[in-house]
């Protein structure tokens, strides 16, 4: 609540108001509307979940547009799609004349709990976060609550009492999951030997790919799962991980591959390249985030299918963000539209893959 007042008239009205009932801060030079979510190859923004009204903690009433402070912890860079993440946010932000404090935990939670404590004493607007993982979030979302200030769940969800935030804006990733199952069952008439690269241990995306993918298998008597752990959602760590898959004893076997994100099996695809297999042919390959880099493998026969998670939130996001600020419901959950692309596709779709 320390911005300045740049119109005159607007200074003059607020003094008006003040001697009436007191004065928020309308920033009448920043008019930007909210513009539509332009989302990524699939349009954004199909809505679930409940409308709930949300006092605007600390921000009263002022309409959407004003400029916001708001203060956003990311997890870090470890993924194609986190990079276009970051860069839809913080280009949204720029776009709408909000000032954007944006901070890379690198991974790290404690890093992040601290980005937390420190946009608290700023007292920004609203806060935004991507939780890494889970769970371990309930003191500082408690103290955020007392200080007043609306949360933004993006991206990620966390184990937390729904009053602890006003809004999550993600995807659904059970679904991603389910998807991805589906795709390998009709793909190989329900009998395949599976590997799993999962992403990062505890997060959301990782227990609810997994989740998902488990429960569409389980119809499926002839569908196993030989293999799994985590390669951290990066390229590296698929690589390394699967390379450790093939050569282990059972290692010859493996017939598909499901990774938790589209950089695993990239990194993955080298793997088996290295150890003379086809990627594409000899082991099926599905991933989950329909990056670029998944559209060009498919095109190379490399990878065979990619389930879309769209990280293009910024639109979405703050349009969330204005909403809460100026104390208009917003739904409890916001799930992005998307897509299932396998090779059949790939080629037609890249040139306008946005990320
Ligand atoms: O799939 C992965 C990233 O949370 C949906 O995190 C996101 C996941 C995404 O690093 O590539």
């Amino acid at each position: 609540m320390n911005r300045t007042i740049t119109s005159f008239g607007g200074l003059f009205a607020c003094l008006v108001f003040l001697l009436v009932a007191g004065c928020e801060r309308t920033d009448s030079g920043s008019s930007s509307s909210s513009p539509q979510p332009s989302g990524g190859a699939t349009p954004t923004t199909a809505t679930t979940g409940e409308a709930t009204t949300q006092p605007s903690a600390s921000t009263g009433g002022g309409a959407p547009g004003r400029k916001l402070v708001v203060g956003y912890s990311q997890i870090g860079a470890e993924s194609a799609w986190r990079t276009a993440n970051s860069e839809s946010i913080k280009a949204e932000a720029a776009k709408r004349g909000h000032d954007l404090r944006f901070a890379d935990a690198q991974q790290k939670q404690e890093n992040q709990v601290k980005a937390l404590r420190s946009f608290v004493s700023q007292k920004v607007d609203v806060i935004m976060f991507s939780p890494v993982i889970e769970t371990g979030w309930k003191q500082v979302m408690t103290d955020i609550k007392r200080a007043n200030i609306p949360v933004v769940l993006a991206d990620r969800r966390v184990d937390a009492p729904e009053d602890m935030y006003v809004t999550f804006v993600g995807s659904d990733f059970i679904e991603e999951g389910r998807r991805a199952g589906q795709w390998l069952a009709e793909k190989t008439g329900g009998k395949a030997v599976i590997a799993e690269l999962q992403g990062t241990v505890g997060s959301a995306p990782a227990n609810d790919r997994k989740k998902g993918f488990a429960e569409v298998i389980a119809k499926y008597p002839e569908m196993k799962i030989i293999k799994s752990q985590s390669g951290d959602f990066t390229r590296a760590g698929g690589k390394e991980v699967m390379q450790a898959f093939l050569k282990s004893p059972e290692g010859s076997q493996i017939n598909a591959l499901y990774a938790h994100n589209d950089d695993m099996a990239l990194g993955a695809i080298q793997s088996i390249k290295e150890a003379g297999k086809q990627p594409g042919k000899d082991i099926l390959i599905v991933s989950i985030d329909g990056v670029r880099g998944a559209f060009e493998a498919m095109v190379a026969g490399e990878l065979n299918c990619t389930v879309e998670c769209n990280p293009l939130l910024g639109p979405t996001l703050f349009d969330a963000v204005e909403k809460v600020a100026a104390g208009q419901p917003v739904p409890k959950r916001i799930t992005p539209e998307e897509g299932v692309f396998d090779q059949s596709k790939a080629a037609a779709a890249l040139p306008t893959r946005k990320y």
